[in-house]
Parts: C-alpha cells; structure tokens; sequence
C-alpha cells in the first residue's frame, strides 16, 4: 500500500509539473507586454466566403501556413496535421478549427486551395486573399513571406515559409507553437492538455 502511494503521488507530481509548465506557456504567451502572435485579419476561404479573426474563435484553432505548390515539407506537415485533426477530434470532440493560410496568394486562389486541401482532411478551412491581405497576417503570426509583388501568370518562383503549427485558444490568443519536432501524437498530446486545462466557453459542436 505505501509503494502504490508513492507511486501514486510522483505520477500526481508529474502530472502537476507538467500542467504548471503549460500554465507557464500559456500564461507567459497571454500576458500583457509580450510580443502578440495573431490578431485581426481578414481573408478568403477556399468556397470564397469571407472568414476574419473573429471566425477562427470559439474553438481552438490551429493554423499552418504553406502552399499548394510546395514540393515536400508542406504535404508532409499537411498529412501531420491531418493525424492531428483526428487525435484531437477522438479525444475531445470537435473542440479544433484547422485552417491553412497560403503565402502563395497569387496561385492559391479559394479554388485550387480547396482541390489542394481535399487531399489531406476534410475539416481543413483554406484561406487567401490578396498579396496585402497575405502579407499582413504573416506579419501578424512573424510569419517569414517572401512571394514577390505583381508575378506573371506562369512565372515560376520559391516560397519560403515557416513551419510551425499555431495553436490559438478560443479567445483567439496565442498558445504555443508546435514545431516539426514533434510527431502528430505528441502534438495531439498538447493540444489535448490546453483543451482539459480551458475553463472558458469551448464550442464543441
Ligand atoms: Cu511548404
């Protein structure tokens, strides 16, 4: 009986160590001062309706950005995101808004983005807009966008790009950043733990 409790209370340590540092995370991203990630913006989804910041909250939302003509990392990181979606969605219900934001708008239009994104997930929410639209809410996530200005039609050209996975909370704050470090489990894990450790108003519909 003592080693069952002993045991039982490093798990409950653990288990506390590692909820106080995704406080600290959070608390340490949502406090006053910090330099923001996200904001207000407003784009275009891939049917061609409007979608803004406000759109994005009530759910946690989990943004990536990339491009369709993205040789490698970005169908990688989409299949990743993919495995994340279903995870999350398993363990806690529909409680996760994924959305694709290109940094390619002058290719991405909302057609070829839909065709591109019903590859990977059917809850995917793609978004463009205009090359001012892009480039405002890459600036809004420190997001590194490098398409030129006014290309021709044909042109050939690179787009770099970051790879991280945002996790905003429903208040539309920013949580933290999941990089390519972790596996779609792990990253699932995370995601998870800020869902259970969220006492606001979760729409889980
Ligand atoms: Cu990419």
């Amino acid at each position: 009986l003592f080693l069952l409790a002993g045991a039982g209370l490093i798990v409950y340590f653990r288990y506390e160590k590692s909820r106080m540092e995704r406080k600290r995370v959070t608390e340490a991203t949502k406090g006053v001062g910090k330099p923001k990630v996200g904001g207000d913006f407003e784009l275009v989804d891939q049917n061609g309706n409007k979608f803004t910041g406000e759109d994005m909250k009530g759910k946690y939302a989990l943004v990536y950005f990339g491009f369709t003509h993205c040789p490698d990392i970005c169908p990688e990181e989409l299949d990743k995101m993919a495995d994340m979606i279903d995870l999350v969605k398993e363990k806690n219900g529909n409680v996760m808004r994924p959305v694709f934001i290109t940094c390619d708008p002058a290719r991405d239009t909302p057609a070829v983005t839909k065709s591109y994104l019903q590859e990977f997930h059917p809850d995917l929410i793609g978004l463009t807009g205009t090359w001012e639209q892009i480039k405002a809410v890459c600036k809004l996530y420190r997001v590194y966008f490098s398409t030129p200005p006014n290309v021709k039609p044909g042109q050939d050209y690179l787009v770099d790009h970051s790879i991280y996975f945002y996790l905003m909370d429903p208040e539309g704050d920013f949580v933290e950043a999941i990089g390519r470090q972790h596996t779609a489990a792990r990253a699932a894990e995370i995601i998870s733990a800020h869902v259970n450790d969220w006492r606001g108003k979760l729409d889980r519909s």
